[in-house]
């Protein structure tokens, strides 16, 4: 008898707090966001990638020999990545932002944080 009148109160209730959820920017993974990063050619593509701290950046190596992304001063590391495998890491605010592949020095790239 009364099951009409309390479900459309909570379906008004639930749609007034996701709108307060999407517009208070305090709540960062609301707007977070998954970055990929392809490795093809032994090169990051793209080499530098604009973040924000509570994102999601996930590699996938395209290529046939394995690779990582890893941080220059080893403070994160995604670990061996073969052909076809991809990893992620949640960007943090004080996260160190230049990386390499350990097996191929001279793969480098890096992030921007905001
Ligand atoms: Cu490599």
């Amino acid at each position: 008898m009364c099951s009409d009148f309390s479900r459309r109160h909570i379906l008004i209730a639930g749609a007034a707090a996701s709108v307060a959820a999407l517009t208070n920017p305090a709540k960062a993974e609301v707007r977070s966001k998954i970055h990929d990063v392809r490795i093809k050619d032994f090169v990051y593509v793209p080499d530098t990638l604009h973040v924000h701290v509570g994102d999601t950046i996930r590699w996938i190596n395209d290529d046939l020999a394995p690779h990582t992304a890893t941080a220059l001063e080893f403070g994160w590391d995604t670990g061996e990545l073969k052909r076809g495998e991809s990893a992620e890491v949640v960007v943090s605010e004080n996260m160190e932002t230049a990386y390499f592949c350990v097996f191929h020095p001279h793969m480098k790239a890096q992030l921007v944080i905001s």
